[in-house]
Protein backbone atom coordinates (compact mmCIF):
# COMPACT_ATOMS: atom_id res chain seq x y z
CA UNK A 1 0.00 0.00 0.00
CA UNK A 2 1.18 3.97 -1.35
CA UNK A 3 2.18 6.13 1.40
CA UNK A 4 -0.38 9.01 0.02
CA UNK A 5 2.25 10.97 0.28
CA UNK A 6 3.70 8.83 -2.50
CA UNK A 7 0.64 9.54 -4.88
CA UNK A 8 1.50 10.77 -8.06
CA UNK A 9 -1.28 13.47 -8.81
CA UNK A 10 -1.10 15.72 -11.90
CA UNK A 11 -3.83 18.10 -13.71
CA UNK A 12 -5.10 19.13 -17.07
CA UNK A 13 -3.67 22.71 -17.75
CA UNK A 14 -7.57 23.40 -18.76
CA UNK A 15 -9.22 22.26 -15.58
CA UNK A 16 -7.68 25.21 -13.30
CA UNK A 17 -7.12 27.25 -16.71
CA UNK A 18 -11.05 27.24 -17.33
CA UNK A 19 -12.14 30.73 -17.34
CA UNK A 20 -16.05 29.29 -16.57
CA UNK A 21 -17.75 30.79 -19.89
CA UNK A 22 -20.35 28.38 -20.38
CA UNK A 23 -23.71 28.01 -22.77
CA UNK A 24 -26.05 30.97 -20.85
CA UNK A 25 -22.64 33.41 -20.02
CA UNK A 26 -19.38 34.22 -20.12
CA UNK A 27 -16.32 34.36 -18.44
CA UNK A 28 -16.31 35.02 -14.98
CA UNK A 29 -12.52 34.41 -14.08
CA UNK A 30 -9.52 36.03 -16.05
CA UNK A 31 -7.25 33.26 -18.21
CA UNK A 32 -4.65 31.86 -16.83
CA UNK A 33 -1.22 31.51 -17.77
CA UNK A 34 -0.48 27.63 -18.60
CA UNK A 35 3.07 27.91 -17.62
CA UNK A 36 1.84 30.01 -13.78
CA UNK A 37 -0.19 27.25 -13.56
CA UNK A 38 2.52 24.43 -13.41
CA UNK A 39 4.32 26.52 -10.98
CA UNK A 40 1.45 26.75 -9.11
CA UNK A 41 0.14 23.35 -9.30
CA UNK A 42 3.98 22.54 -8.22
CA UNK A 43 3.57 24.72 -5.15
CA UNK A 44 -0.04 22.82 -4.21
CA UNK A 45 1.73 19.46 -4.42
CA UNK A 46 1.24 18.02 -8.17
CA UNK A 47 3.53 15.67 -9.29
CA UNK A 48 2.58 16.27 -12.96
CA UNK A 49 0.33 18.06 -15.95
CA UNK A 50 -1.75 17.43 -19.10
CA UNK A 51 -2.34 19.71 -21.81
CA UNK A 52 -4.39 20.12 -25.12
CA UNK A 53 -2.06 21.58 -27.64
CA UNK A 54 -4.60 24.46 -27.90
CA UNK A 55 -4.68 25.30 -23.80
CA UNK A 56 -0.51 26.28 -24.64
CA UNK A 57 -0.59 28.25 -27.88
CA UNK A 58 -4.00 29.43 -30.24
CA UNK A 59 -5.49 27.13 -32.68
CA UNK A 60 -2.98 28.07 -36.09
CA UNK A 61 -0.09 29.52 -33.96
CA UNK A 62 3.01 27.97 -35.89
CA UNK A 63 6.55 28.14 -36.04
CA UNK A 64 8.77 30.15 -33.49
CA UNK A 65 5.56 31.44 -31.98
CA UNK A 66 4.07 28.83 -31.00
CA UNK A 67 7.64 26.95 -29.89
CA UNK A 68 7.82 30.37 -27.81
CA UNK A 69 4.65 28.73 -25.86
CA UNK A 70 5.84 25.72 -25.54
CA UNK A 71 9.20 27.09 -24.24
CA UNK A 72 7.47 28.73 -21.80
CA UNK A 73 5.57 25.68 -20.16
CA UNK A 74 8.79 23.39 -20.21
CA UNK A 75 10.85 26.01 -18.53
CA UNK A 76 8.38 26.22 -15.94
CA UNK A 77 8.22 21.97 -15.74
CA UNK A 78 12.14 22.29 -15.48
CA UNK A 79 11.78 24.67 -12.92
CA UNK A 80 9.35 23.18 -10.89
CA UNK A 81 10.31 19.28 -11.83
CA UNK A 82 6.57 18.74 -12.90
CA UNK A 83 6.14 15.84 -15.02
CA UNK A 84 4.34 16.53 -18.63
CA UNK A 85 2.60 12.67 -18.45
CA UNK A 86 -0.11 13.28 -21.18
CA UNK A 87 -0.53 15.12 -24.04
CA UNK A 88 -3.97 15.59 -25.95
CA UNK A 89 -5.45 17.37 -29.02
CA UNK A 90 -8.13 19.92 -28.99
CA UNK A 91 -10.06 18.71 -31.81
CA UNK A 92 -13.68 20.06 -30.34
CA UNK A 93 -13.20 23.95 -29.86
CA UNK A 94 -12.91 25.39 -33.70
CA UNK A 95 -16.02 25.88 -35.94
CA UNK A 96 -14.29 23.58 -38.25
CA UNK A 97 -14.41 20.54 -36.43
CA UNK A 98 -18.32 20.92 -35.37
CA UNK A 99 -19.57 18.34 -37.07
CA UNK A 100 -16.05 16.10 -36.00
CA UNK A 101 -12.97 15.50 -36.80
CA UNK A 102 -12.49 11.96 -37.97
CA UNK A 103 -15.70 11.47 -38.35
CA UNK A 104 -16.81 14.37 -40.02
CA UNK A 105 -19.16 14.17 -43.62
CA UNK A 106 -16.13 16.49 -45.30
CA UNK A 107 -12.92 14.34 -45.98
CA UNK A 108 -11.00 17.22 -46.07
CA UNK A 109 -11.77 18.21 -42.08
CA UNK A 110 -10.70 15.10 -41.30
CA UNK A 111 -7.30 15.20 -43.23
CA UNK A 112 -7.06 18.28 -41.67
CA UNK A 113 -7.90 16.87 -37.82
CA UNK A 114 -5.20 13.81 -38.70
CA UNK A 115 -3.22 16.16 -39.35
CA UNK A 116 -3.03 18.40 -36.28
CA UNK A 117 -3.40 15.23 -33.82
CA UNK A 118 -0.03 13.85 -35.91
CA UNK A 119 1.18 17.02 -35.31
CA UNK A 120 0.29 16.96 -31.58
CA UNK A 121 1.82 13.62 -31.89
CA UNK A 122 5.07 14.93 -32.47
CA UNK A 123 4.61 17.44 -29.18
CA UNK A 124 3.60 14.80 -26.87
CA UNK A 125 6.90 12.45 -27.94
CA UNK A 126 9.33 16.05 -27.26
CA UNK A 127 7.42 16.79 -24.24
CA UNK A 128 8.46 13.18 -22.82
CA UNK A 129 4.80 12.50 -22.10
CA UNK A 130 4.30 8.53 -22.12
CA UNK A 131 0.42 8.69 -23.00
CA UNK A 132 -1.84 10.27 -25.78
CA UNK A 133 -5.48 11.06 -24.84
CA UNK A 134 -8.00 11.28 -27.57
CA UNK A 135 -11.00 12.54 -26.51
CA UNK A 136 -13.62 12.90 -29.65
CA UNK A 137 -16.01 15.40 -28.16
CA UNK A 138 -17.63 16.70 -31.47
CA UNK A 139 -17.35 12.89 -32.91
CA UNK A 140 -21.12 12.31 -32.87
CA UNK A 141 -24.74 13.15 -34.20
CA UNK A 142 -27.89 15.33 -33.21
CA UNK A 143 -29.56 13.56 -35.62
CA UNK A 144 -29.45 9.95 -36.52
CA UNK A 145 -29.72 10.37 -39.90
CA UNK A 146 -26.99 12.85 -40.42
CA UNK A 147 -24.43 10.25 -41.24
CA UNK A 148 -23.92 6.66 -42.32
CA UNK A 149 -22.84 5.30 -38.97
CA UNK A 150 -21.03 2.55 -40.32
CA UNK A 151 -18.55 4.88 -42.10
CA UNK A 152 -18.15 6.84 -39.76
CA UNK A 153 -17.24 4.30 -37.36
CA UNK A 154 -15.15 2.63 -40.34
CA UNK A 155 -13.25 6.42 -40.29
CA UNK A 156 -13.13 6.51 -36.49
CA UNK A 157 -11.25 3.26 -36.28
CA UNK A 158 -9.03 4.45 -39.56
CA UNK A 159 -8.22 7.55 -37.91
CA UNK A 160 -6.93 5.93 -34.59
CA UNK A 161 -5.13 3.17 -36.03
CA UNK A 162 -3.55 5.74 -38.38
CA UNK A 163 -2.43 7.62 -35.45
CA UNK A 164 -1.14 4.35 -33.73
CA UNK A 165 0.58 3.27 -36.76
CA UNK A 166 2.12 6.44 -36.68
CA UNK A 167 3.46 6.18 -33.23
CA UNK A 168 5.04 3.03 -33.96
CA UNK A 169 6.63 4.41 -37.23
CA UNK A 170 8.33 7.29 -35.70
CA UNK A 171 9.77 5.47 -32.39
CA UNK A 172 8.27 6.72 -29.70
CA UNK A 173 7.28 5.74 -26.80
CA UNK A 174 3.58 6.61 -26.10
CA UNK A 175 0.55 4.81 -26.07
CA UNK A 176 -3.09 6.35 -27.09
CA UNK A 177 -6.07 6.49 -24.54
CA UNK A 178 -9.42 7.30 -25.77
CA UNK A 179 -11.43 8.72 -23.56
CA UNK A 180 -15.46 8.07 -23.83
CA UNK A 181 -18.22 10.21 -22.98
CA UNK A 182 -21.93 9.80 -23.66
CA UNK A 183 -23.09 12.97 -24.67
CA UNK A 184 -21.93 16.92 -24.76
CA UNK A 185 -21.01 18.57 -26.55
CA UNK A 186 -22.88 16.61 -29.09
CA UNK A 187 -26.37 15.25 -28.70
CA UNK A 188 -24.70 11.47 -28.98
CA UNK A 189 -21.14 11.14 -29.20
CA UNK A 190 -19.56 8.35 -30.67
CA UNK A 191 -17.45 5.45 -28.05
CA UNK A 192 -19.92 6.45 -25.44
CA UNK A 193 -18.88 4.12 -22.89
CA UNK A 194 -15.64 2.12 -21.85
CA UNK A 195 -17.32 -1.10 -23.77
CA UNK A 196 -18.20 0.68 -26.60
CA UNK A 197 -14.40 1.99 -27.32
CA UNK A 198 -12.59 -1.53 -26.15
CA UNK A 199 -14.75 -3.12 -28.41
CA UNK A 200 -13.70 -0.87 -31.25
CA UNK A 201 -10.11 -0.85 -30.30
CA UNK A 202 -10.16 -4.52 -30.55
CA UNK A 203 -10.81 -4.07 -34.13
CA UNK A 204 -7.60 -2.21 -35.48
CA UNK A 205 -4.50 -3.66 -36.36
CA UNK A 206 -1.84 -1.31 -33.80
CA UNK A 207 -4.71 -2.17 -30.88
CA UNK A 208 -2.07 -3.25 -28.67
CA UNK A 209 -1.32 0.67 -28.40
CA UNK A 210 -4.28 1.77 -27.50
CA UNK A 211 -6.31 1.47 -24.31
CA UNK A 212 -8.81 4.18 -22.27
CA UNK A 213 -8.84 6.95 -20.34
CA UNK A 214 -11.99 6.68 -18.58
CA UNK A 215 -13.67 10.17 -16.56
CA UNK A 216 -15.16 9.55 -13.60
CA UNK A 217 -18.69 11.90 -14.95
CA UNK A 218 -18.38 10.78 -18.22
CA UNK A 219 -19.26 6.92 -16.67
CA UNK A 220 -22.01 8.05 -14.61
CA UNK A 221 -23.77 10.36 -17.18
CA UNK A 222 -24.48 7.30 -18.88
CA UNK A 223 -25.87 5.93 -15.16
CA UNK A 224 -23.04 3.60 -15.13
CA UNK A 225 -20.55 2.36 -12.17
CA UNK A 226 -17.35 4.01 -12.82
CA UNK A 227 -15.09 1.25 -10.75
CA UNK A 228 -16.66 -1.14 -12.50
CA UNK A 229 -15.77 0.50 -15.78
CA UNK A 230 -12.18 0.91 -14.21
CA UNK A 231 -12.05 -3.09 -13.23
CA UNK A 232 -13.01 -4.47 -16.61
CA UNK A 233 -10.37 -1.99 -18.57
CA UNK A 234 -7.41 -3.44 -15.82
CA UNK A 235 -8.63 -6.98 -16.67
CA UNK A 236 -8.37 -6.35 -19.92
CA UNK A 237 -4.66 -4.57 -19.87
CA UNK A 238 -6.36 -1.57 -21.10
CA UNK A 239 -6.25 1.14 -18.36
CA UNK A 240 -3.75 3.51 -19.87
CA UNK A 241 -4.75 6.63 -17.70
CA UNK A 242 -7.87 8.25 -16.17
CA UNK A 243 -10.06 11.23 -15.54
CA UNK A 244 -11.07 11.31 -11.91
CA UNK A 245 -13.59 13.89 -11.12
CA UNK A 246 -17.03 13.94 -9.34
CA UNK A 247 -20.15 13.83 -10.90
CA UNK A 248 -24.09 13.69 -9.48
CA UNK A 249 -25.89 11.03 -12.06
CA UNK A 250 -26.87 11.42 -14.97
CA UNK A 251 -26.91 14.99 -16.18
CA UNK A 252 -24.88 17.57 -17.69
CA UNK A 253 -21.00 17.36 -17.15
CA UNK A 254 -20.69 18.61 -14.04
CA UNK A 255 -16.54 18.08 -13.64
CA UNK A 256 -16.78 18.65 -9.80
CA UNK A 257 -13.92 18.15 -7.20
CA UNK A 258 -13.10 14.14 -6.78
CA UNK A 259 -15.37 13.09 -4.46
CA UNK A 260 -17.79 15.82 -4.29
CA UNK A 261 -20.39 14.08 -6.03
CA UNK A 262 -20.60 10.08 -5.62
CA UNK A 263 -18.32 9.92 -2.69
CA UNK A 264 -19.07 6.10 -1.87
CA UNK A 265 -18.30 5.32 -4.95
CA UNK A 266 -15.41 7.76 -5.42
CA UNK A 267 -14.30 5.58 -1.69
CA UNK A 268 -14.45 2.53 -3.98
CA UNK A 269 -12.71 3.56 -6.77
CA UNK A 270 -9.59 4.78 -4.60
CA UNK A 271 -9.86 1.66 -2.55
CA UNK A 272 -9.62 -0.09 -6.30
CA UNK A 273 -6.92 1.97 -7.31
CA UNK A 274 -4.85 1.67 -4.11
CA UNK A 275 -5.27 -1.56 -2.35
CA UNK A 276 -5.82 -3.58 -6.02
CA UNK A 277 -7.98 -6.46 -5.94
CA UNK A 278 -9.07 -8.81 -2.81
CA UNK A 279 -7.29 -11.58 -4.38
CA UNK A 280 -4.71 -9.53 -6.86
CA UNK A 281 -4.79 -8.91 -10.32
CA UNK A 282 -4.06 -6.11 -12.69
CA UNK A 283 -3.06 -2.87 -10.93
CA UNK A 284 -3.00 0.92 -12.47
CA UNK A 285 0.45 1.97 -12.43
CA UNK A 286 -0.64 5.58 -13.91
CA UNK A 287 -0.98 8.88 -12.24
CA UNK A 288 -3.70 10.28 -10.62
CA UNK A 289 -5.46 12.44 -13.42
CA UNK A 290 -7.88 15.05 -12.27
CA UNK A 291 -9.84 16.21 -15.15
CA UNK A 292 -12.78 18.66 -13.47
CA UNK A 293 -13.65 22.56 -13.79
CA UNK A 294 -13.33 24.82 -10.53
CA UNK A 295 -16.92 26.46 -10.26
CA UNK A 296 -18.14 29.15 -11.76
CA UNK A 297 -19.06 30.65 -8.60
CA UNK A 298 -14.88 30.70 -7.89
CA UNK A 299 -12.67 33.25 -8.58
CA UNK A 300 -9.09 33.07 -8.07
CA UNK A 301 -8.27 31.63 -4.39
CA UNK A 302 -11.35 29.16 -5.38
CA UNK A 303 -9.67 28.21 -8.47
CA UNK A 304 -6.45 26.90 -6.16
CA UNK A 305 -8.69 26.00 -3.45
CA UNK A 306 -10.29 23.54 -5.73
CA UNK A 307 -7.52 22.00 -6.90
CA UNK A 308 -6.01 21.39 -3.63
CA UNK A 309 -8.92 19.22 -2.45
CA UNK A 310 -8.62 17.27 -5.33
CA UNK A 311 -5.81 15.89 -3.86
CA UNK A 312 -6.76 16.45 -0.35
CA UNK A 313 -10.18 14.17 -1.07
CA UNK A 314 -8.05 11.62 -2.88
CA UNK A 315 -5.88 11.43 -0.20
CA UNK A 316 -8.07 10.78 2.93
CA UNK A 317 -10.07 8.36 0.75
CA UNK A 318 -6.68 6.18 0.58
CA UNK A 319 -6.13 6.66 3.90
CA UNK A 320 -9.28 5.29 4.66
CA UNK A 321 -9.20 2.74 2.35
CA UNK A 322 -6.35 1.65 3.89
CA UNK A 323 -7.83 1.47 7.48
CA UNK A 324 -10.72 -0.71 5.70
CA UNK A 325 -8.58 -3.04 4.24
CA UNK A 326 -6.15 -3.87 7.36
CA UNK A 327 -9.21 -4.18 9.61
CA UNK A 328 -9.63 -7.69 10.70
CA UNK A 329 -13.41 -7.93 10.48
CA UNK A 330 -13.76 -6.41 7.01
CA UNK A 331 -11.36 -9.20 6.41
CA UNK A 332 -13.44 -11.84 7.96
CA UNK A 333 -16.65 -10.37 6.21
CA UNK A 334 -14.90 -10.28 3.16
CA UNK A 335 -14.09 -14.49 3.52
CA UNK A 336 -17.95 -14.70 4.98
CA UNK A 337 -19.02 -12.88 1.44
CA UNK A 338 -17.15 -15.31 -0.52
CA UNK A 339 -14.92 -12.58 -1.93
CA UNK A 340 -11.44 -14.98 -1.48
CA UNK A 341 -13.68 -17.35 -3.07
CA UNK A 342 -14.60 -15.75 -6.41
CA UNK A 343 -10.52 -15.96 -6.82
CA UNK A 344 -10.94 -19.79 -7.80
CA UNK A 345 -11.57 -20.78 -11.07
CA UNK A 346 -14.90 -22.47 -11.36
CA UNK A 347 -13.35 -26.04 -13.22
CA UNK A 348 -10.18 -27.37 -11.52
CA UNK A 349 -7.22 -27.62 -13.73
CA UNK A 350 -7.67 -31.02 -14.91
CA UNK A 351 -11.20 -31.43 -14.84
CA UNK A 352 -12.83 -32.36 -18.78
CA UNK A 353 -16.28 -31.84 -19.94
CA UNK A 354 -17.07 -35.55 -18.93
CA UNK A 355 -14.92 -35.61 -15.78
CA UNK A 356 -17.58 -32.26 -14.70
CA UNK A 357 -20.58 -33.49 -16.15
CA UNK A 358 -19.72 -36.88 -13.74
CA UNK A 359 -19.39 -35.01 -10.38
CA UNK A 360 -22.27 -35.63 -9.06
CA UNK A 361 -21.69 -33.01 -6.36
CA UNK A 362 -21.67 -30.16 -8.78
CA UNK A 363 -25.64 -30.55 -9.75
CA UNK A 364 -27.97 -34.06 -8.38
CA UNK A 365 -26.33 -34.12 -5.23
CA UNK A 366 -25.86 -30.37 -4.58
CA UNK A 367 -28.02 -28.77 -1.97
CA UNK A 368 -29.82 -26.15 -4.21
CA UNK A 369 -32.04 -25.07 -0.88
CA UNK A 370 -29.49 -25.15 1.57
CA UNK A 371 -27.42 -22.70 -0.76
CA UNK A 372 -30.13 -20.41 -1.58
CA UNK A 373 -30.41 -19.82 2.13
CA UNK A 374 -27.25 -18.66 2.25
CA UNK A 375 -26.52 -15.38 3.78
CA UNK A 376 -23.75 -13.40 2.36
CA UNK A 377 -23.54 -10.59 4.89
CA UNK A 378 -23.14 -7.91 2.05
CA UNK A 379 -25.10 -5.40 4.03
CA UNK A 380 -22.75 -5.39 6.97
CA UNK A 381 -20.02 -5.15 4.99
CA UNK A 382 -21.30 -2.19 2.65
CA UNK A 383 -21.62 -0.89 6.69
CA UNK A 384 -18.34 -1.39 8.00
CA UNK A 385 -17.18 0.57 4.49
CA UNK A 386 -19.48 3.19 5.29
CA UNK A 387 -17.66 3.37 8.97
CA UNK A 388 -14.48 3.59 8.08
CA UNK A 389 -15.28 6.52 5.55
CA UNK A 390 -17.69 8.54 8.29
CA UNK A 391 -17.57 6.84 11.59
C1 LIG B 1 -14.59 16.64 -21.81
C2 LIG B 1 -13.33 16.06 -21.34
C3 LIG B 1 -12.10 16.51 -22.07
C4 LIG B 1 -11.03 15.46 -22.14
C5 LIG B 1 -9.79 15.99 -22.80
C6 LIG B 1 -8.77 14.93 -23.05
C7 LIG B 1 -11.78 18.85 -22.13
O1 LIG B 1 -15.67 16.25 -21.07
O2 LIG B 1 -13.31 15.34 -20.39
O3 LIG B 1 -11.63 17.68 -21.44
O4 LIG B 1 -10.71 14.94 -20.91
O5 LIG B 1 -10.08 16.53 -24.03
O6 LIG B 1 -8.04 14.60 -21.98
MG1 LIG C 1 -15.02 15.55 -19.16
MG1 LIG D 1 -16.54 15.70 -17.16
MG1 LIG E 1 -11.87 14.16 -19.37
Amino acid sequence: MASTQDIKYSFGLWTVGWSATDPFGPSTRPELDPAESVRKLADLGAWGFTFHDNDVFPFGTEGADRQAHIDSVKKAAADTGMVCEMVTTNTFSHPIFKDGAFTSNNRGIRRYGLRKVLTNVDLAADMGASTFVMWGGREGTEYDNSKDLNAAHARYAEGIDTVAAYIKDRGYDLRIALEPKPNEPRGDIFLPTIGHAIALIDSLDNGDIVGVNPETGHEQMAGLNYTHGLALALHLGKLFHIDLNGQHGPRYDQDLVFGHGDLLSAFFTVDMLENGFPNGGPRYEGPRHFDYKPSRTEYLDGVWESAKANMETYSMLAAKSAQYRADSEVQEAFAHAGLFELGEPTLGGDETFDSFLADRSAYEDFDVEGAATRDYGLVRLHQLALKHLIG
